[in-house]
């Protein structure tokens, strides 16, 4: 699934064509863990689509993670020098250019849902929809609108969820129901449930495994202690795999939610 998803971004963003897909091909590569288009992969899968129809819909959501994370590391707002390995693209490339790369992913990744190859019309408009939503006010925006807000404040439990649902979780939600969308499955609720679950997780890890915290920003180890979240995380994805293992081809988006759990970066 990995080889397939990076074939399919390199031949999306050739090099040397222009300072935008310059920029942008920084930031992609070498990329992360690529989980979120690994989750449409494995949730087609999960209901017997091909790969192949599910490759341009992955590449888009992660094109709006990898916009998210660039905008999310500007000086306006988390100010980070580093991600990935390597100096944030604001480092890399005047903030300015930084800004409009990010904003030349999210725009790009609503092009390949409109135009994916062998899906209908019917289905594109579902993908832009559902992406539209998940990426939006309603969700990771939302979530990261709410976060900013609360850096510096003492926020509750529910509040840091409702949160976390949003920022995080929400994105991949999209990636879980968009491969439902390519497999014509009737199961979204449960694609939905599944997505909530692995994304509140996987926040909690991200929570325990981010070693310099900034004190000042709200996180489930803060309010949970490390024990309190780490069981918290095991519980969330306990649901989510008995969840999982309700669909008709489970296997890898088995193995896949639990590299998202119990992944070491
Ligand atoms: C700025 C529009 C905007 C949104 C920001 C997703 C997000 C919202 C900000 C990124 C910062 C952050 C810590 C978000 C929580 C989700 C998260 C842990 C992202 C990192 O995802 P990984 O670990 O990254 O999948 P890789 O590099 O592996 O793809």
């Amino acid at each position: 699934m990995l080889q397939l998803i990076e074939q399919k971004l390199e031949e999306l963003f050739p090099p040397a064509s222009s300072l935008l897909i310059e920029s942008a091909r920084y930031s992609l590569f070498p990329g992360g863990k690529r989980l979120r288009p690994q989750l449409v992969l494995a949730t087609a899968e999960a209901f017997g689509a091909p790969h192949e129809l599910a490759l341009a819909p992955a590449c888009a959501i992660e094109l709006i993670h990898t916009y998210s994370l660039i905008h999310d590391d500007l000086p306006c707002m988390d100010n980070d020098d580093m991600r990935r390995g390597k100096p944030s693209l604001h480092k890399a490339y005047p903030e300015g250019h930084a800004v409009l790369t990010g904003d030349f992913l999210l725009t790009f990744a609503f092009q390949l849902l409109a135009e994916s190859p062998g899906l209908s019309p019917l289905q594109r408009l579902d993908m832009i929809h559902k992406l539209a939503l998940r990426a939006g006010a309603q969700g990771m925006i939302g979530g990261q609108s709410v976060d900013l807000a609360s850096t510096g404040k003492k926020i509750d439990w529910q509040t840091l969820q409702q949160l976390h649902r949003n920022k995080t979780a929400a994105l991949i939600t999209c990636a879980l129901e968009i491969g439902g969308v390519i497999a014509k499955t009737n199961e979204l609720q449960r694609l939905q449930d599944i997505g909530e679950n692995l994304g509140l997780a996987f926040q909690i890890i991200d929570d325990l495994l981010d070693a310099a915290q900034e004190i000042e920003k709200p996180t489930a180890v803060h309010l949970l202690g490390k024990d309190g979240a780490t069981a918290m995380a095991e519980k969330l994805f306990q649901s989510a795999l008995e969840q999982i293992r309700a669909l008709p081809h489970s296997k890898a988006l088995e193995e896949l939610a639990h590299l998202l759990v119990h992944r070491a970066s």
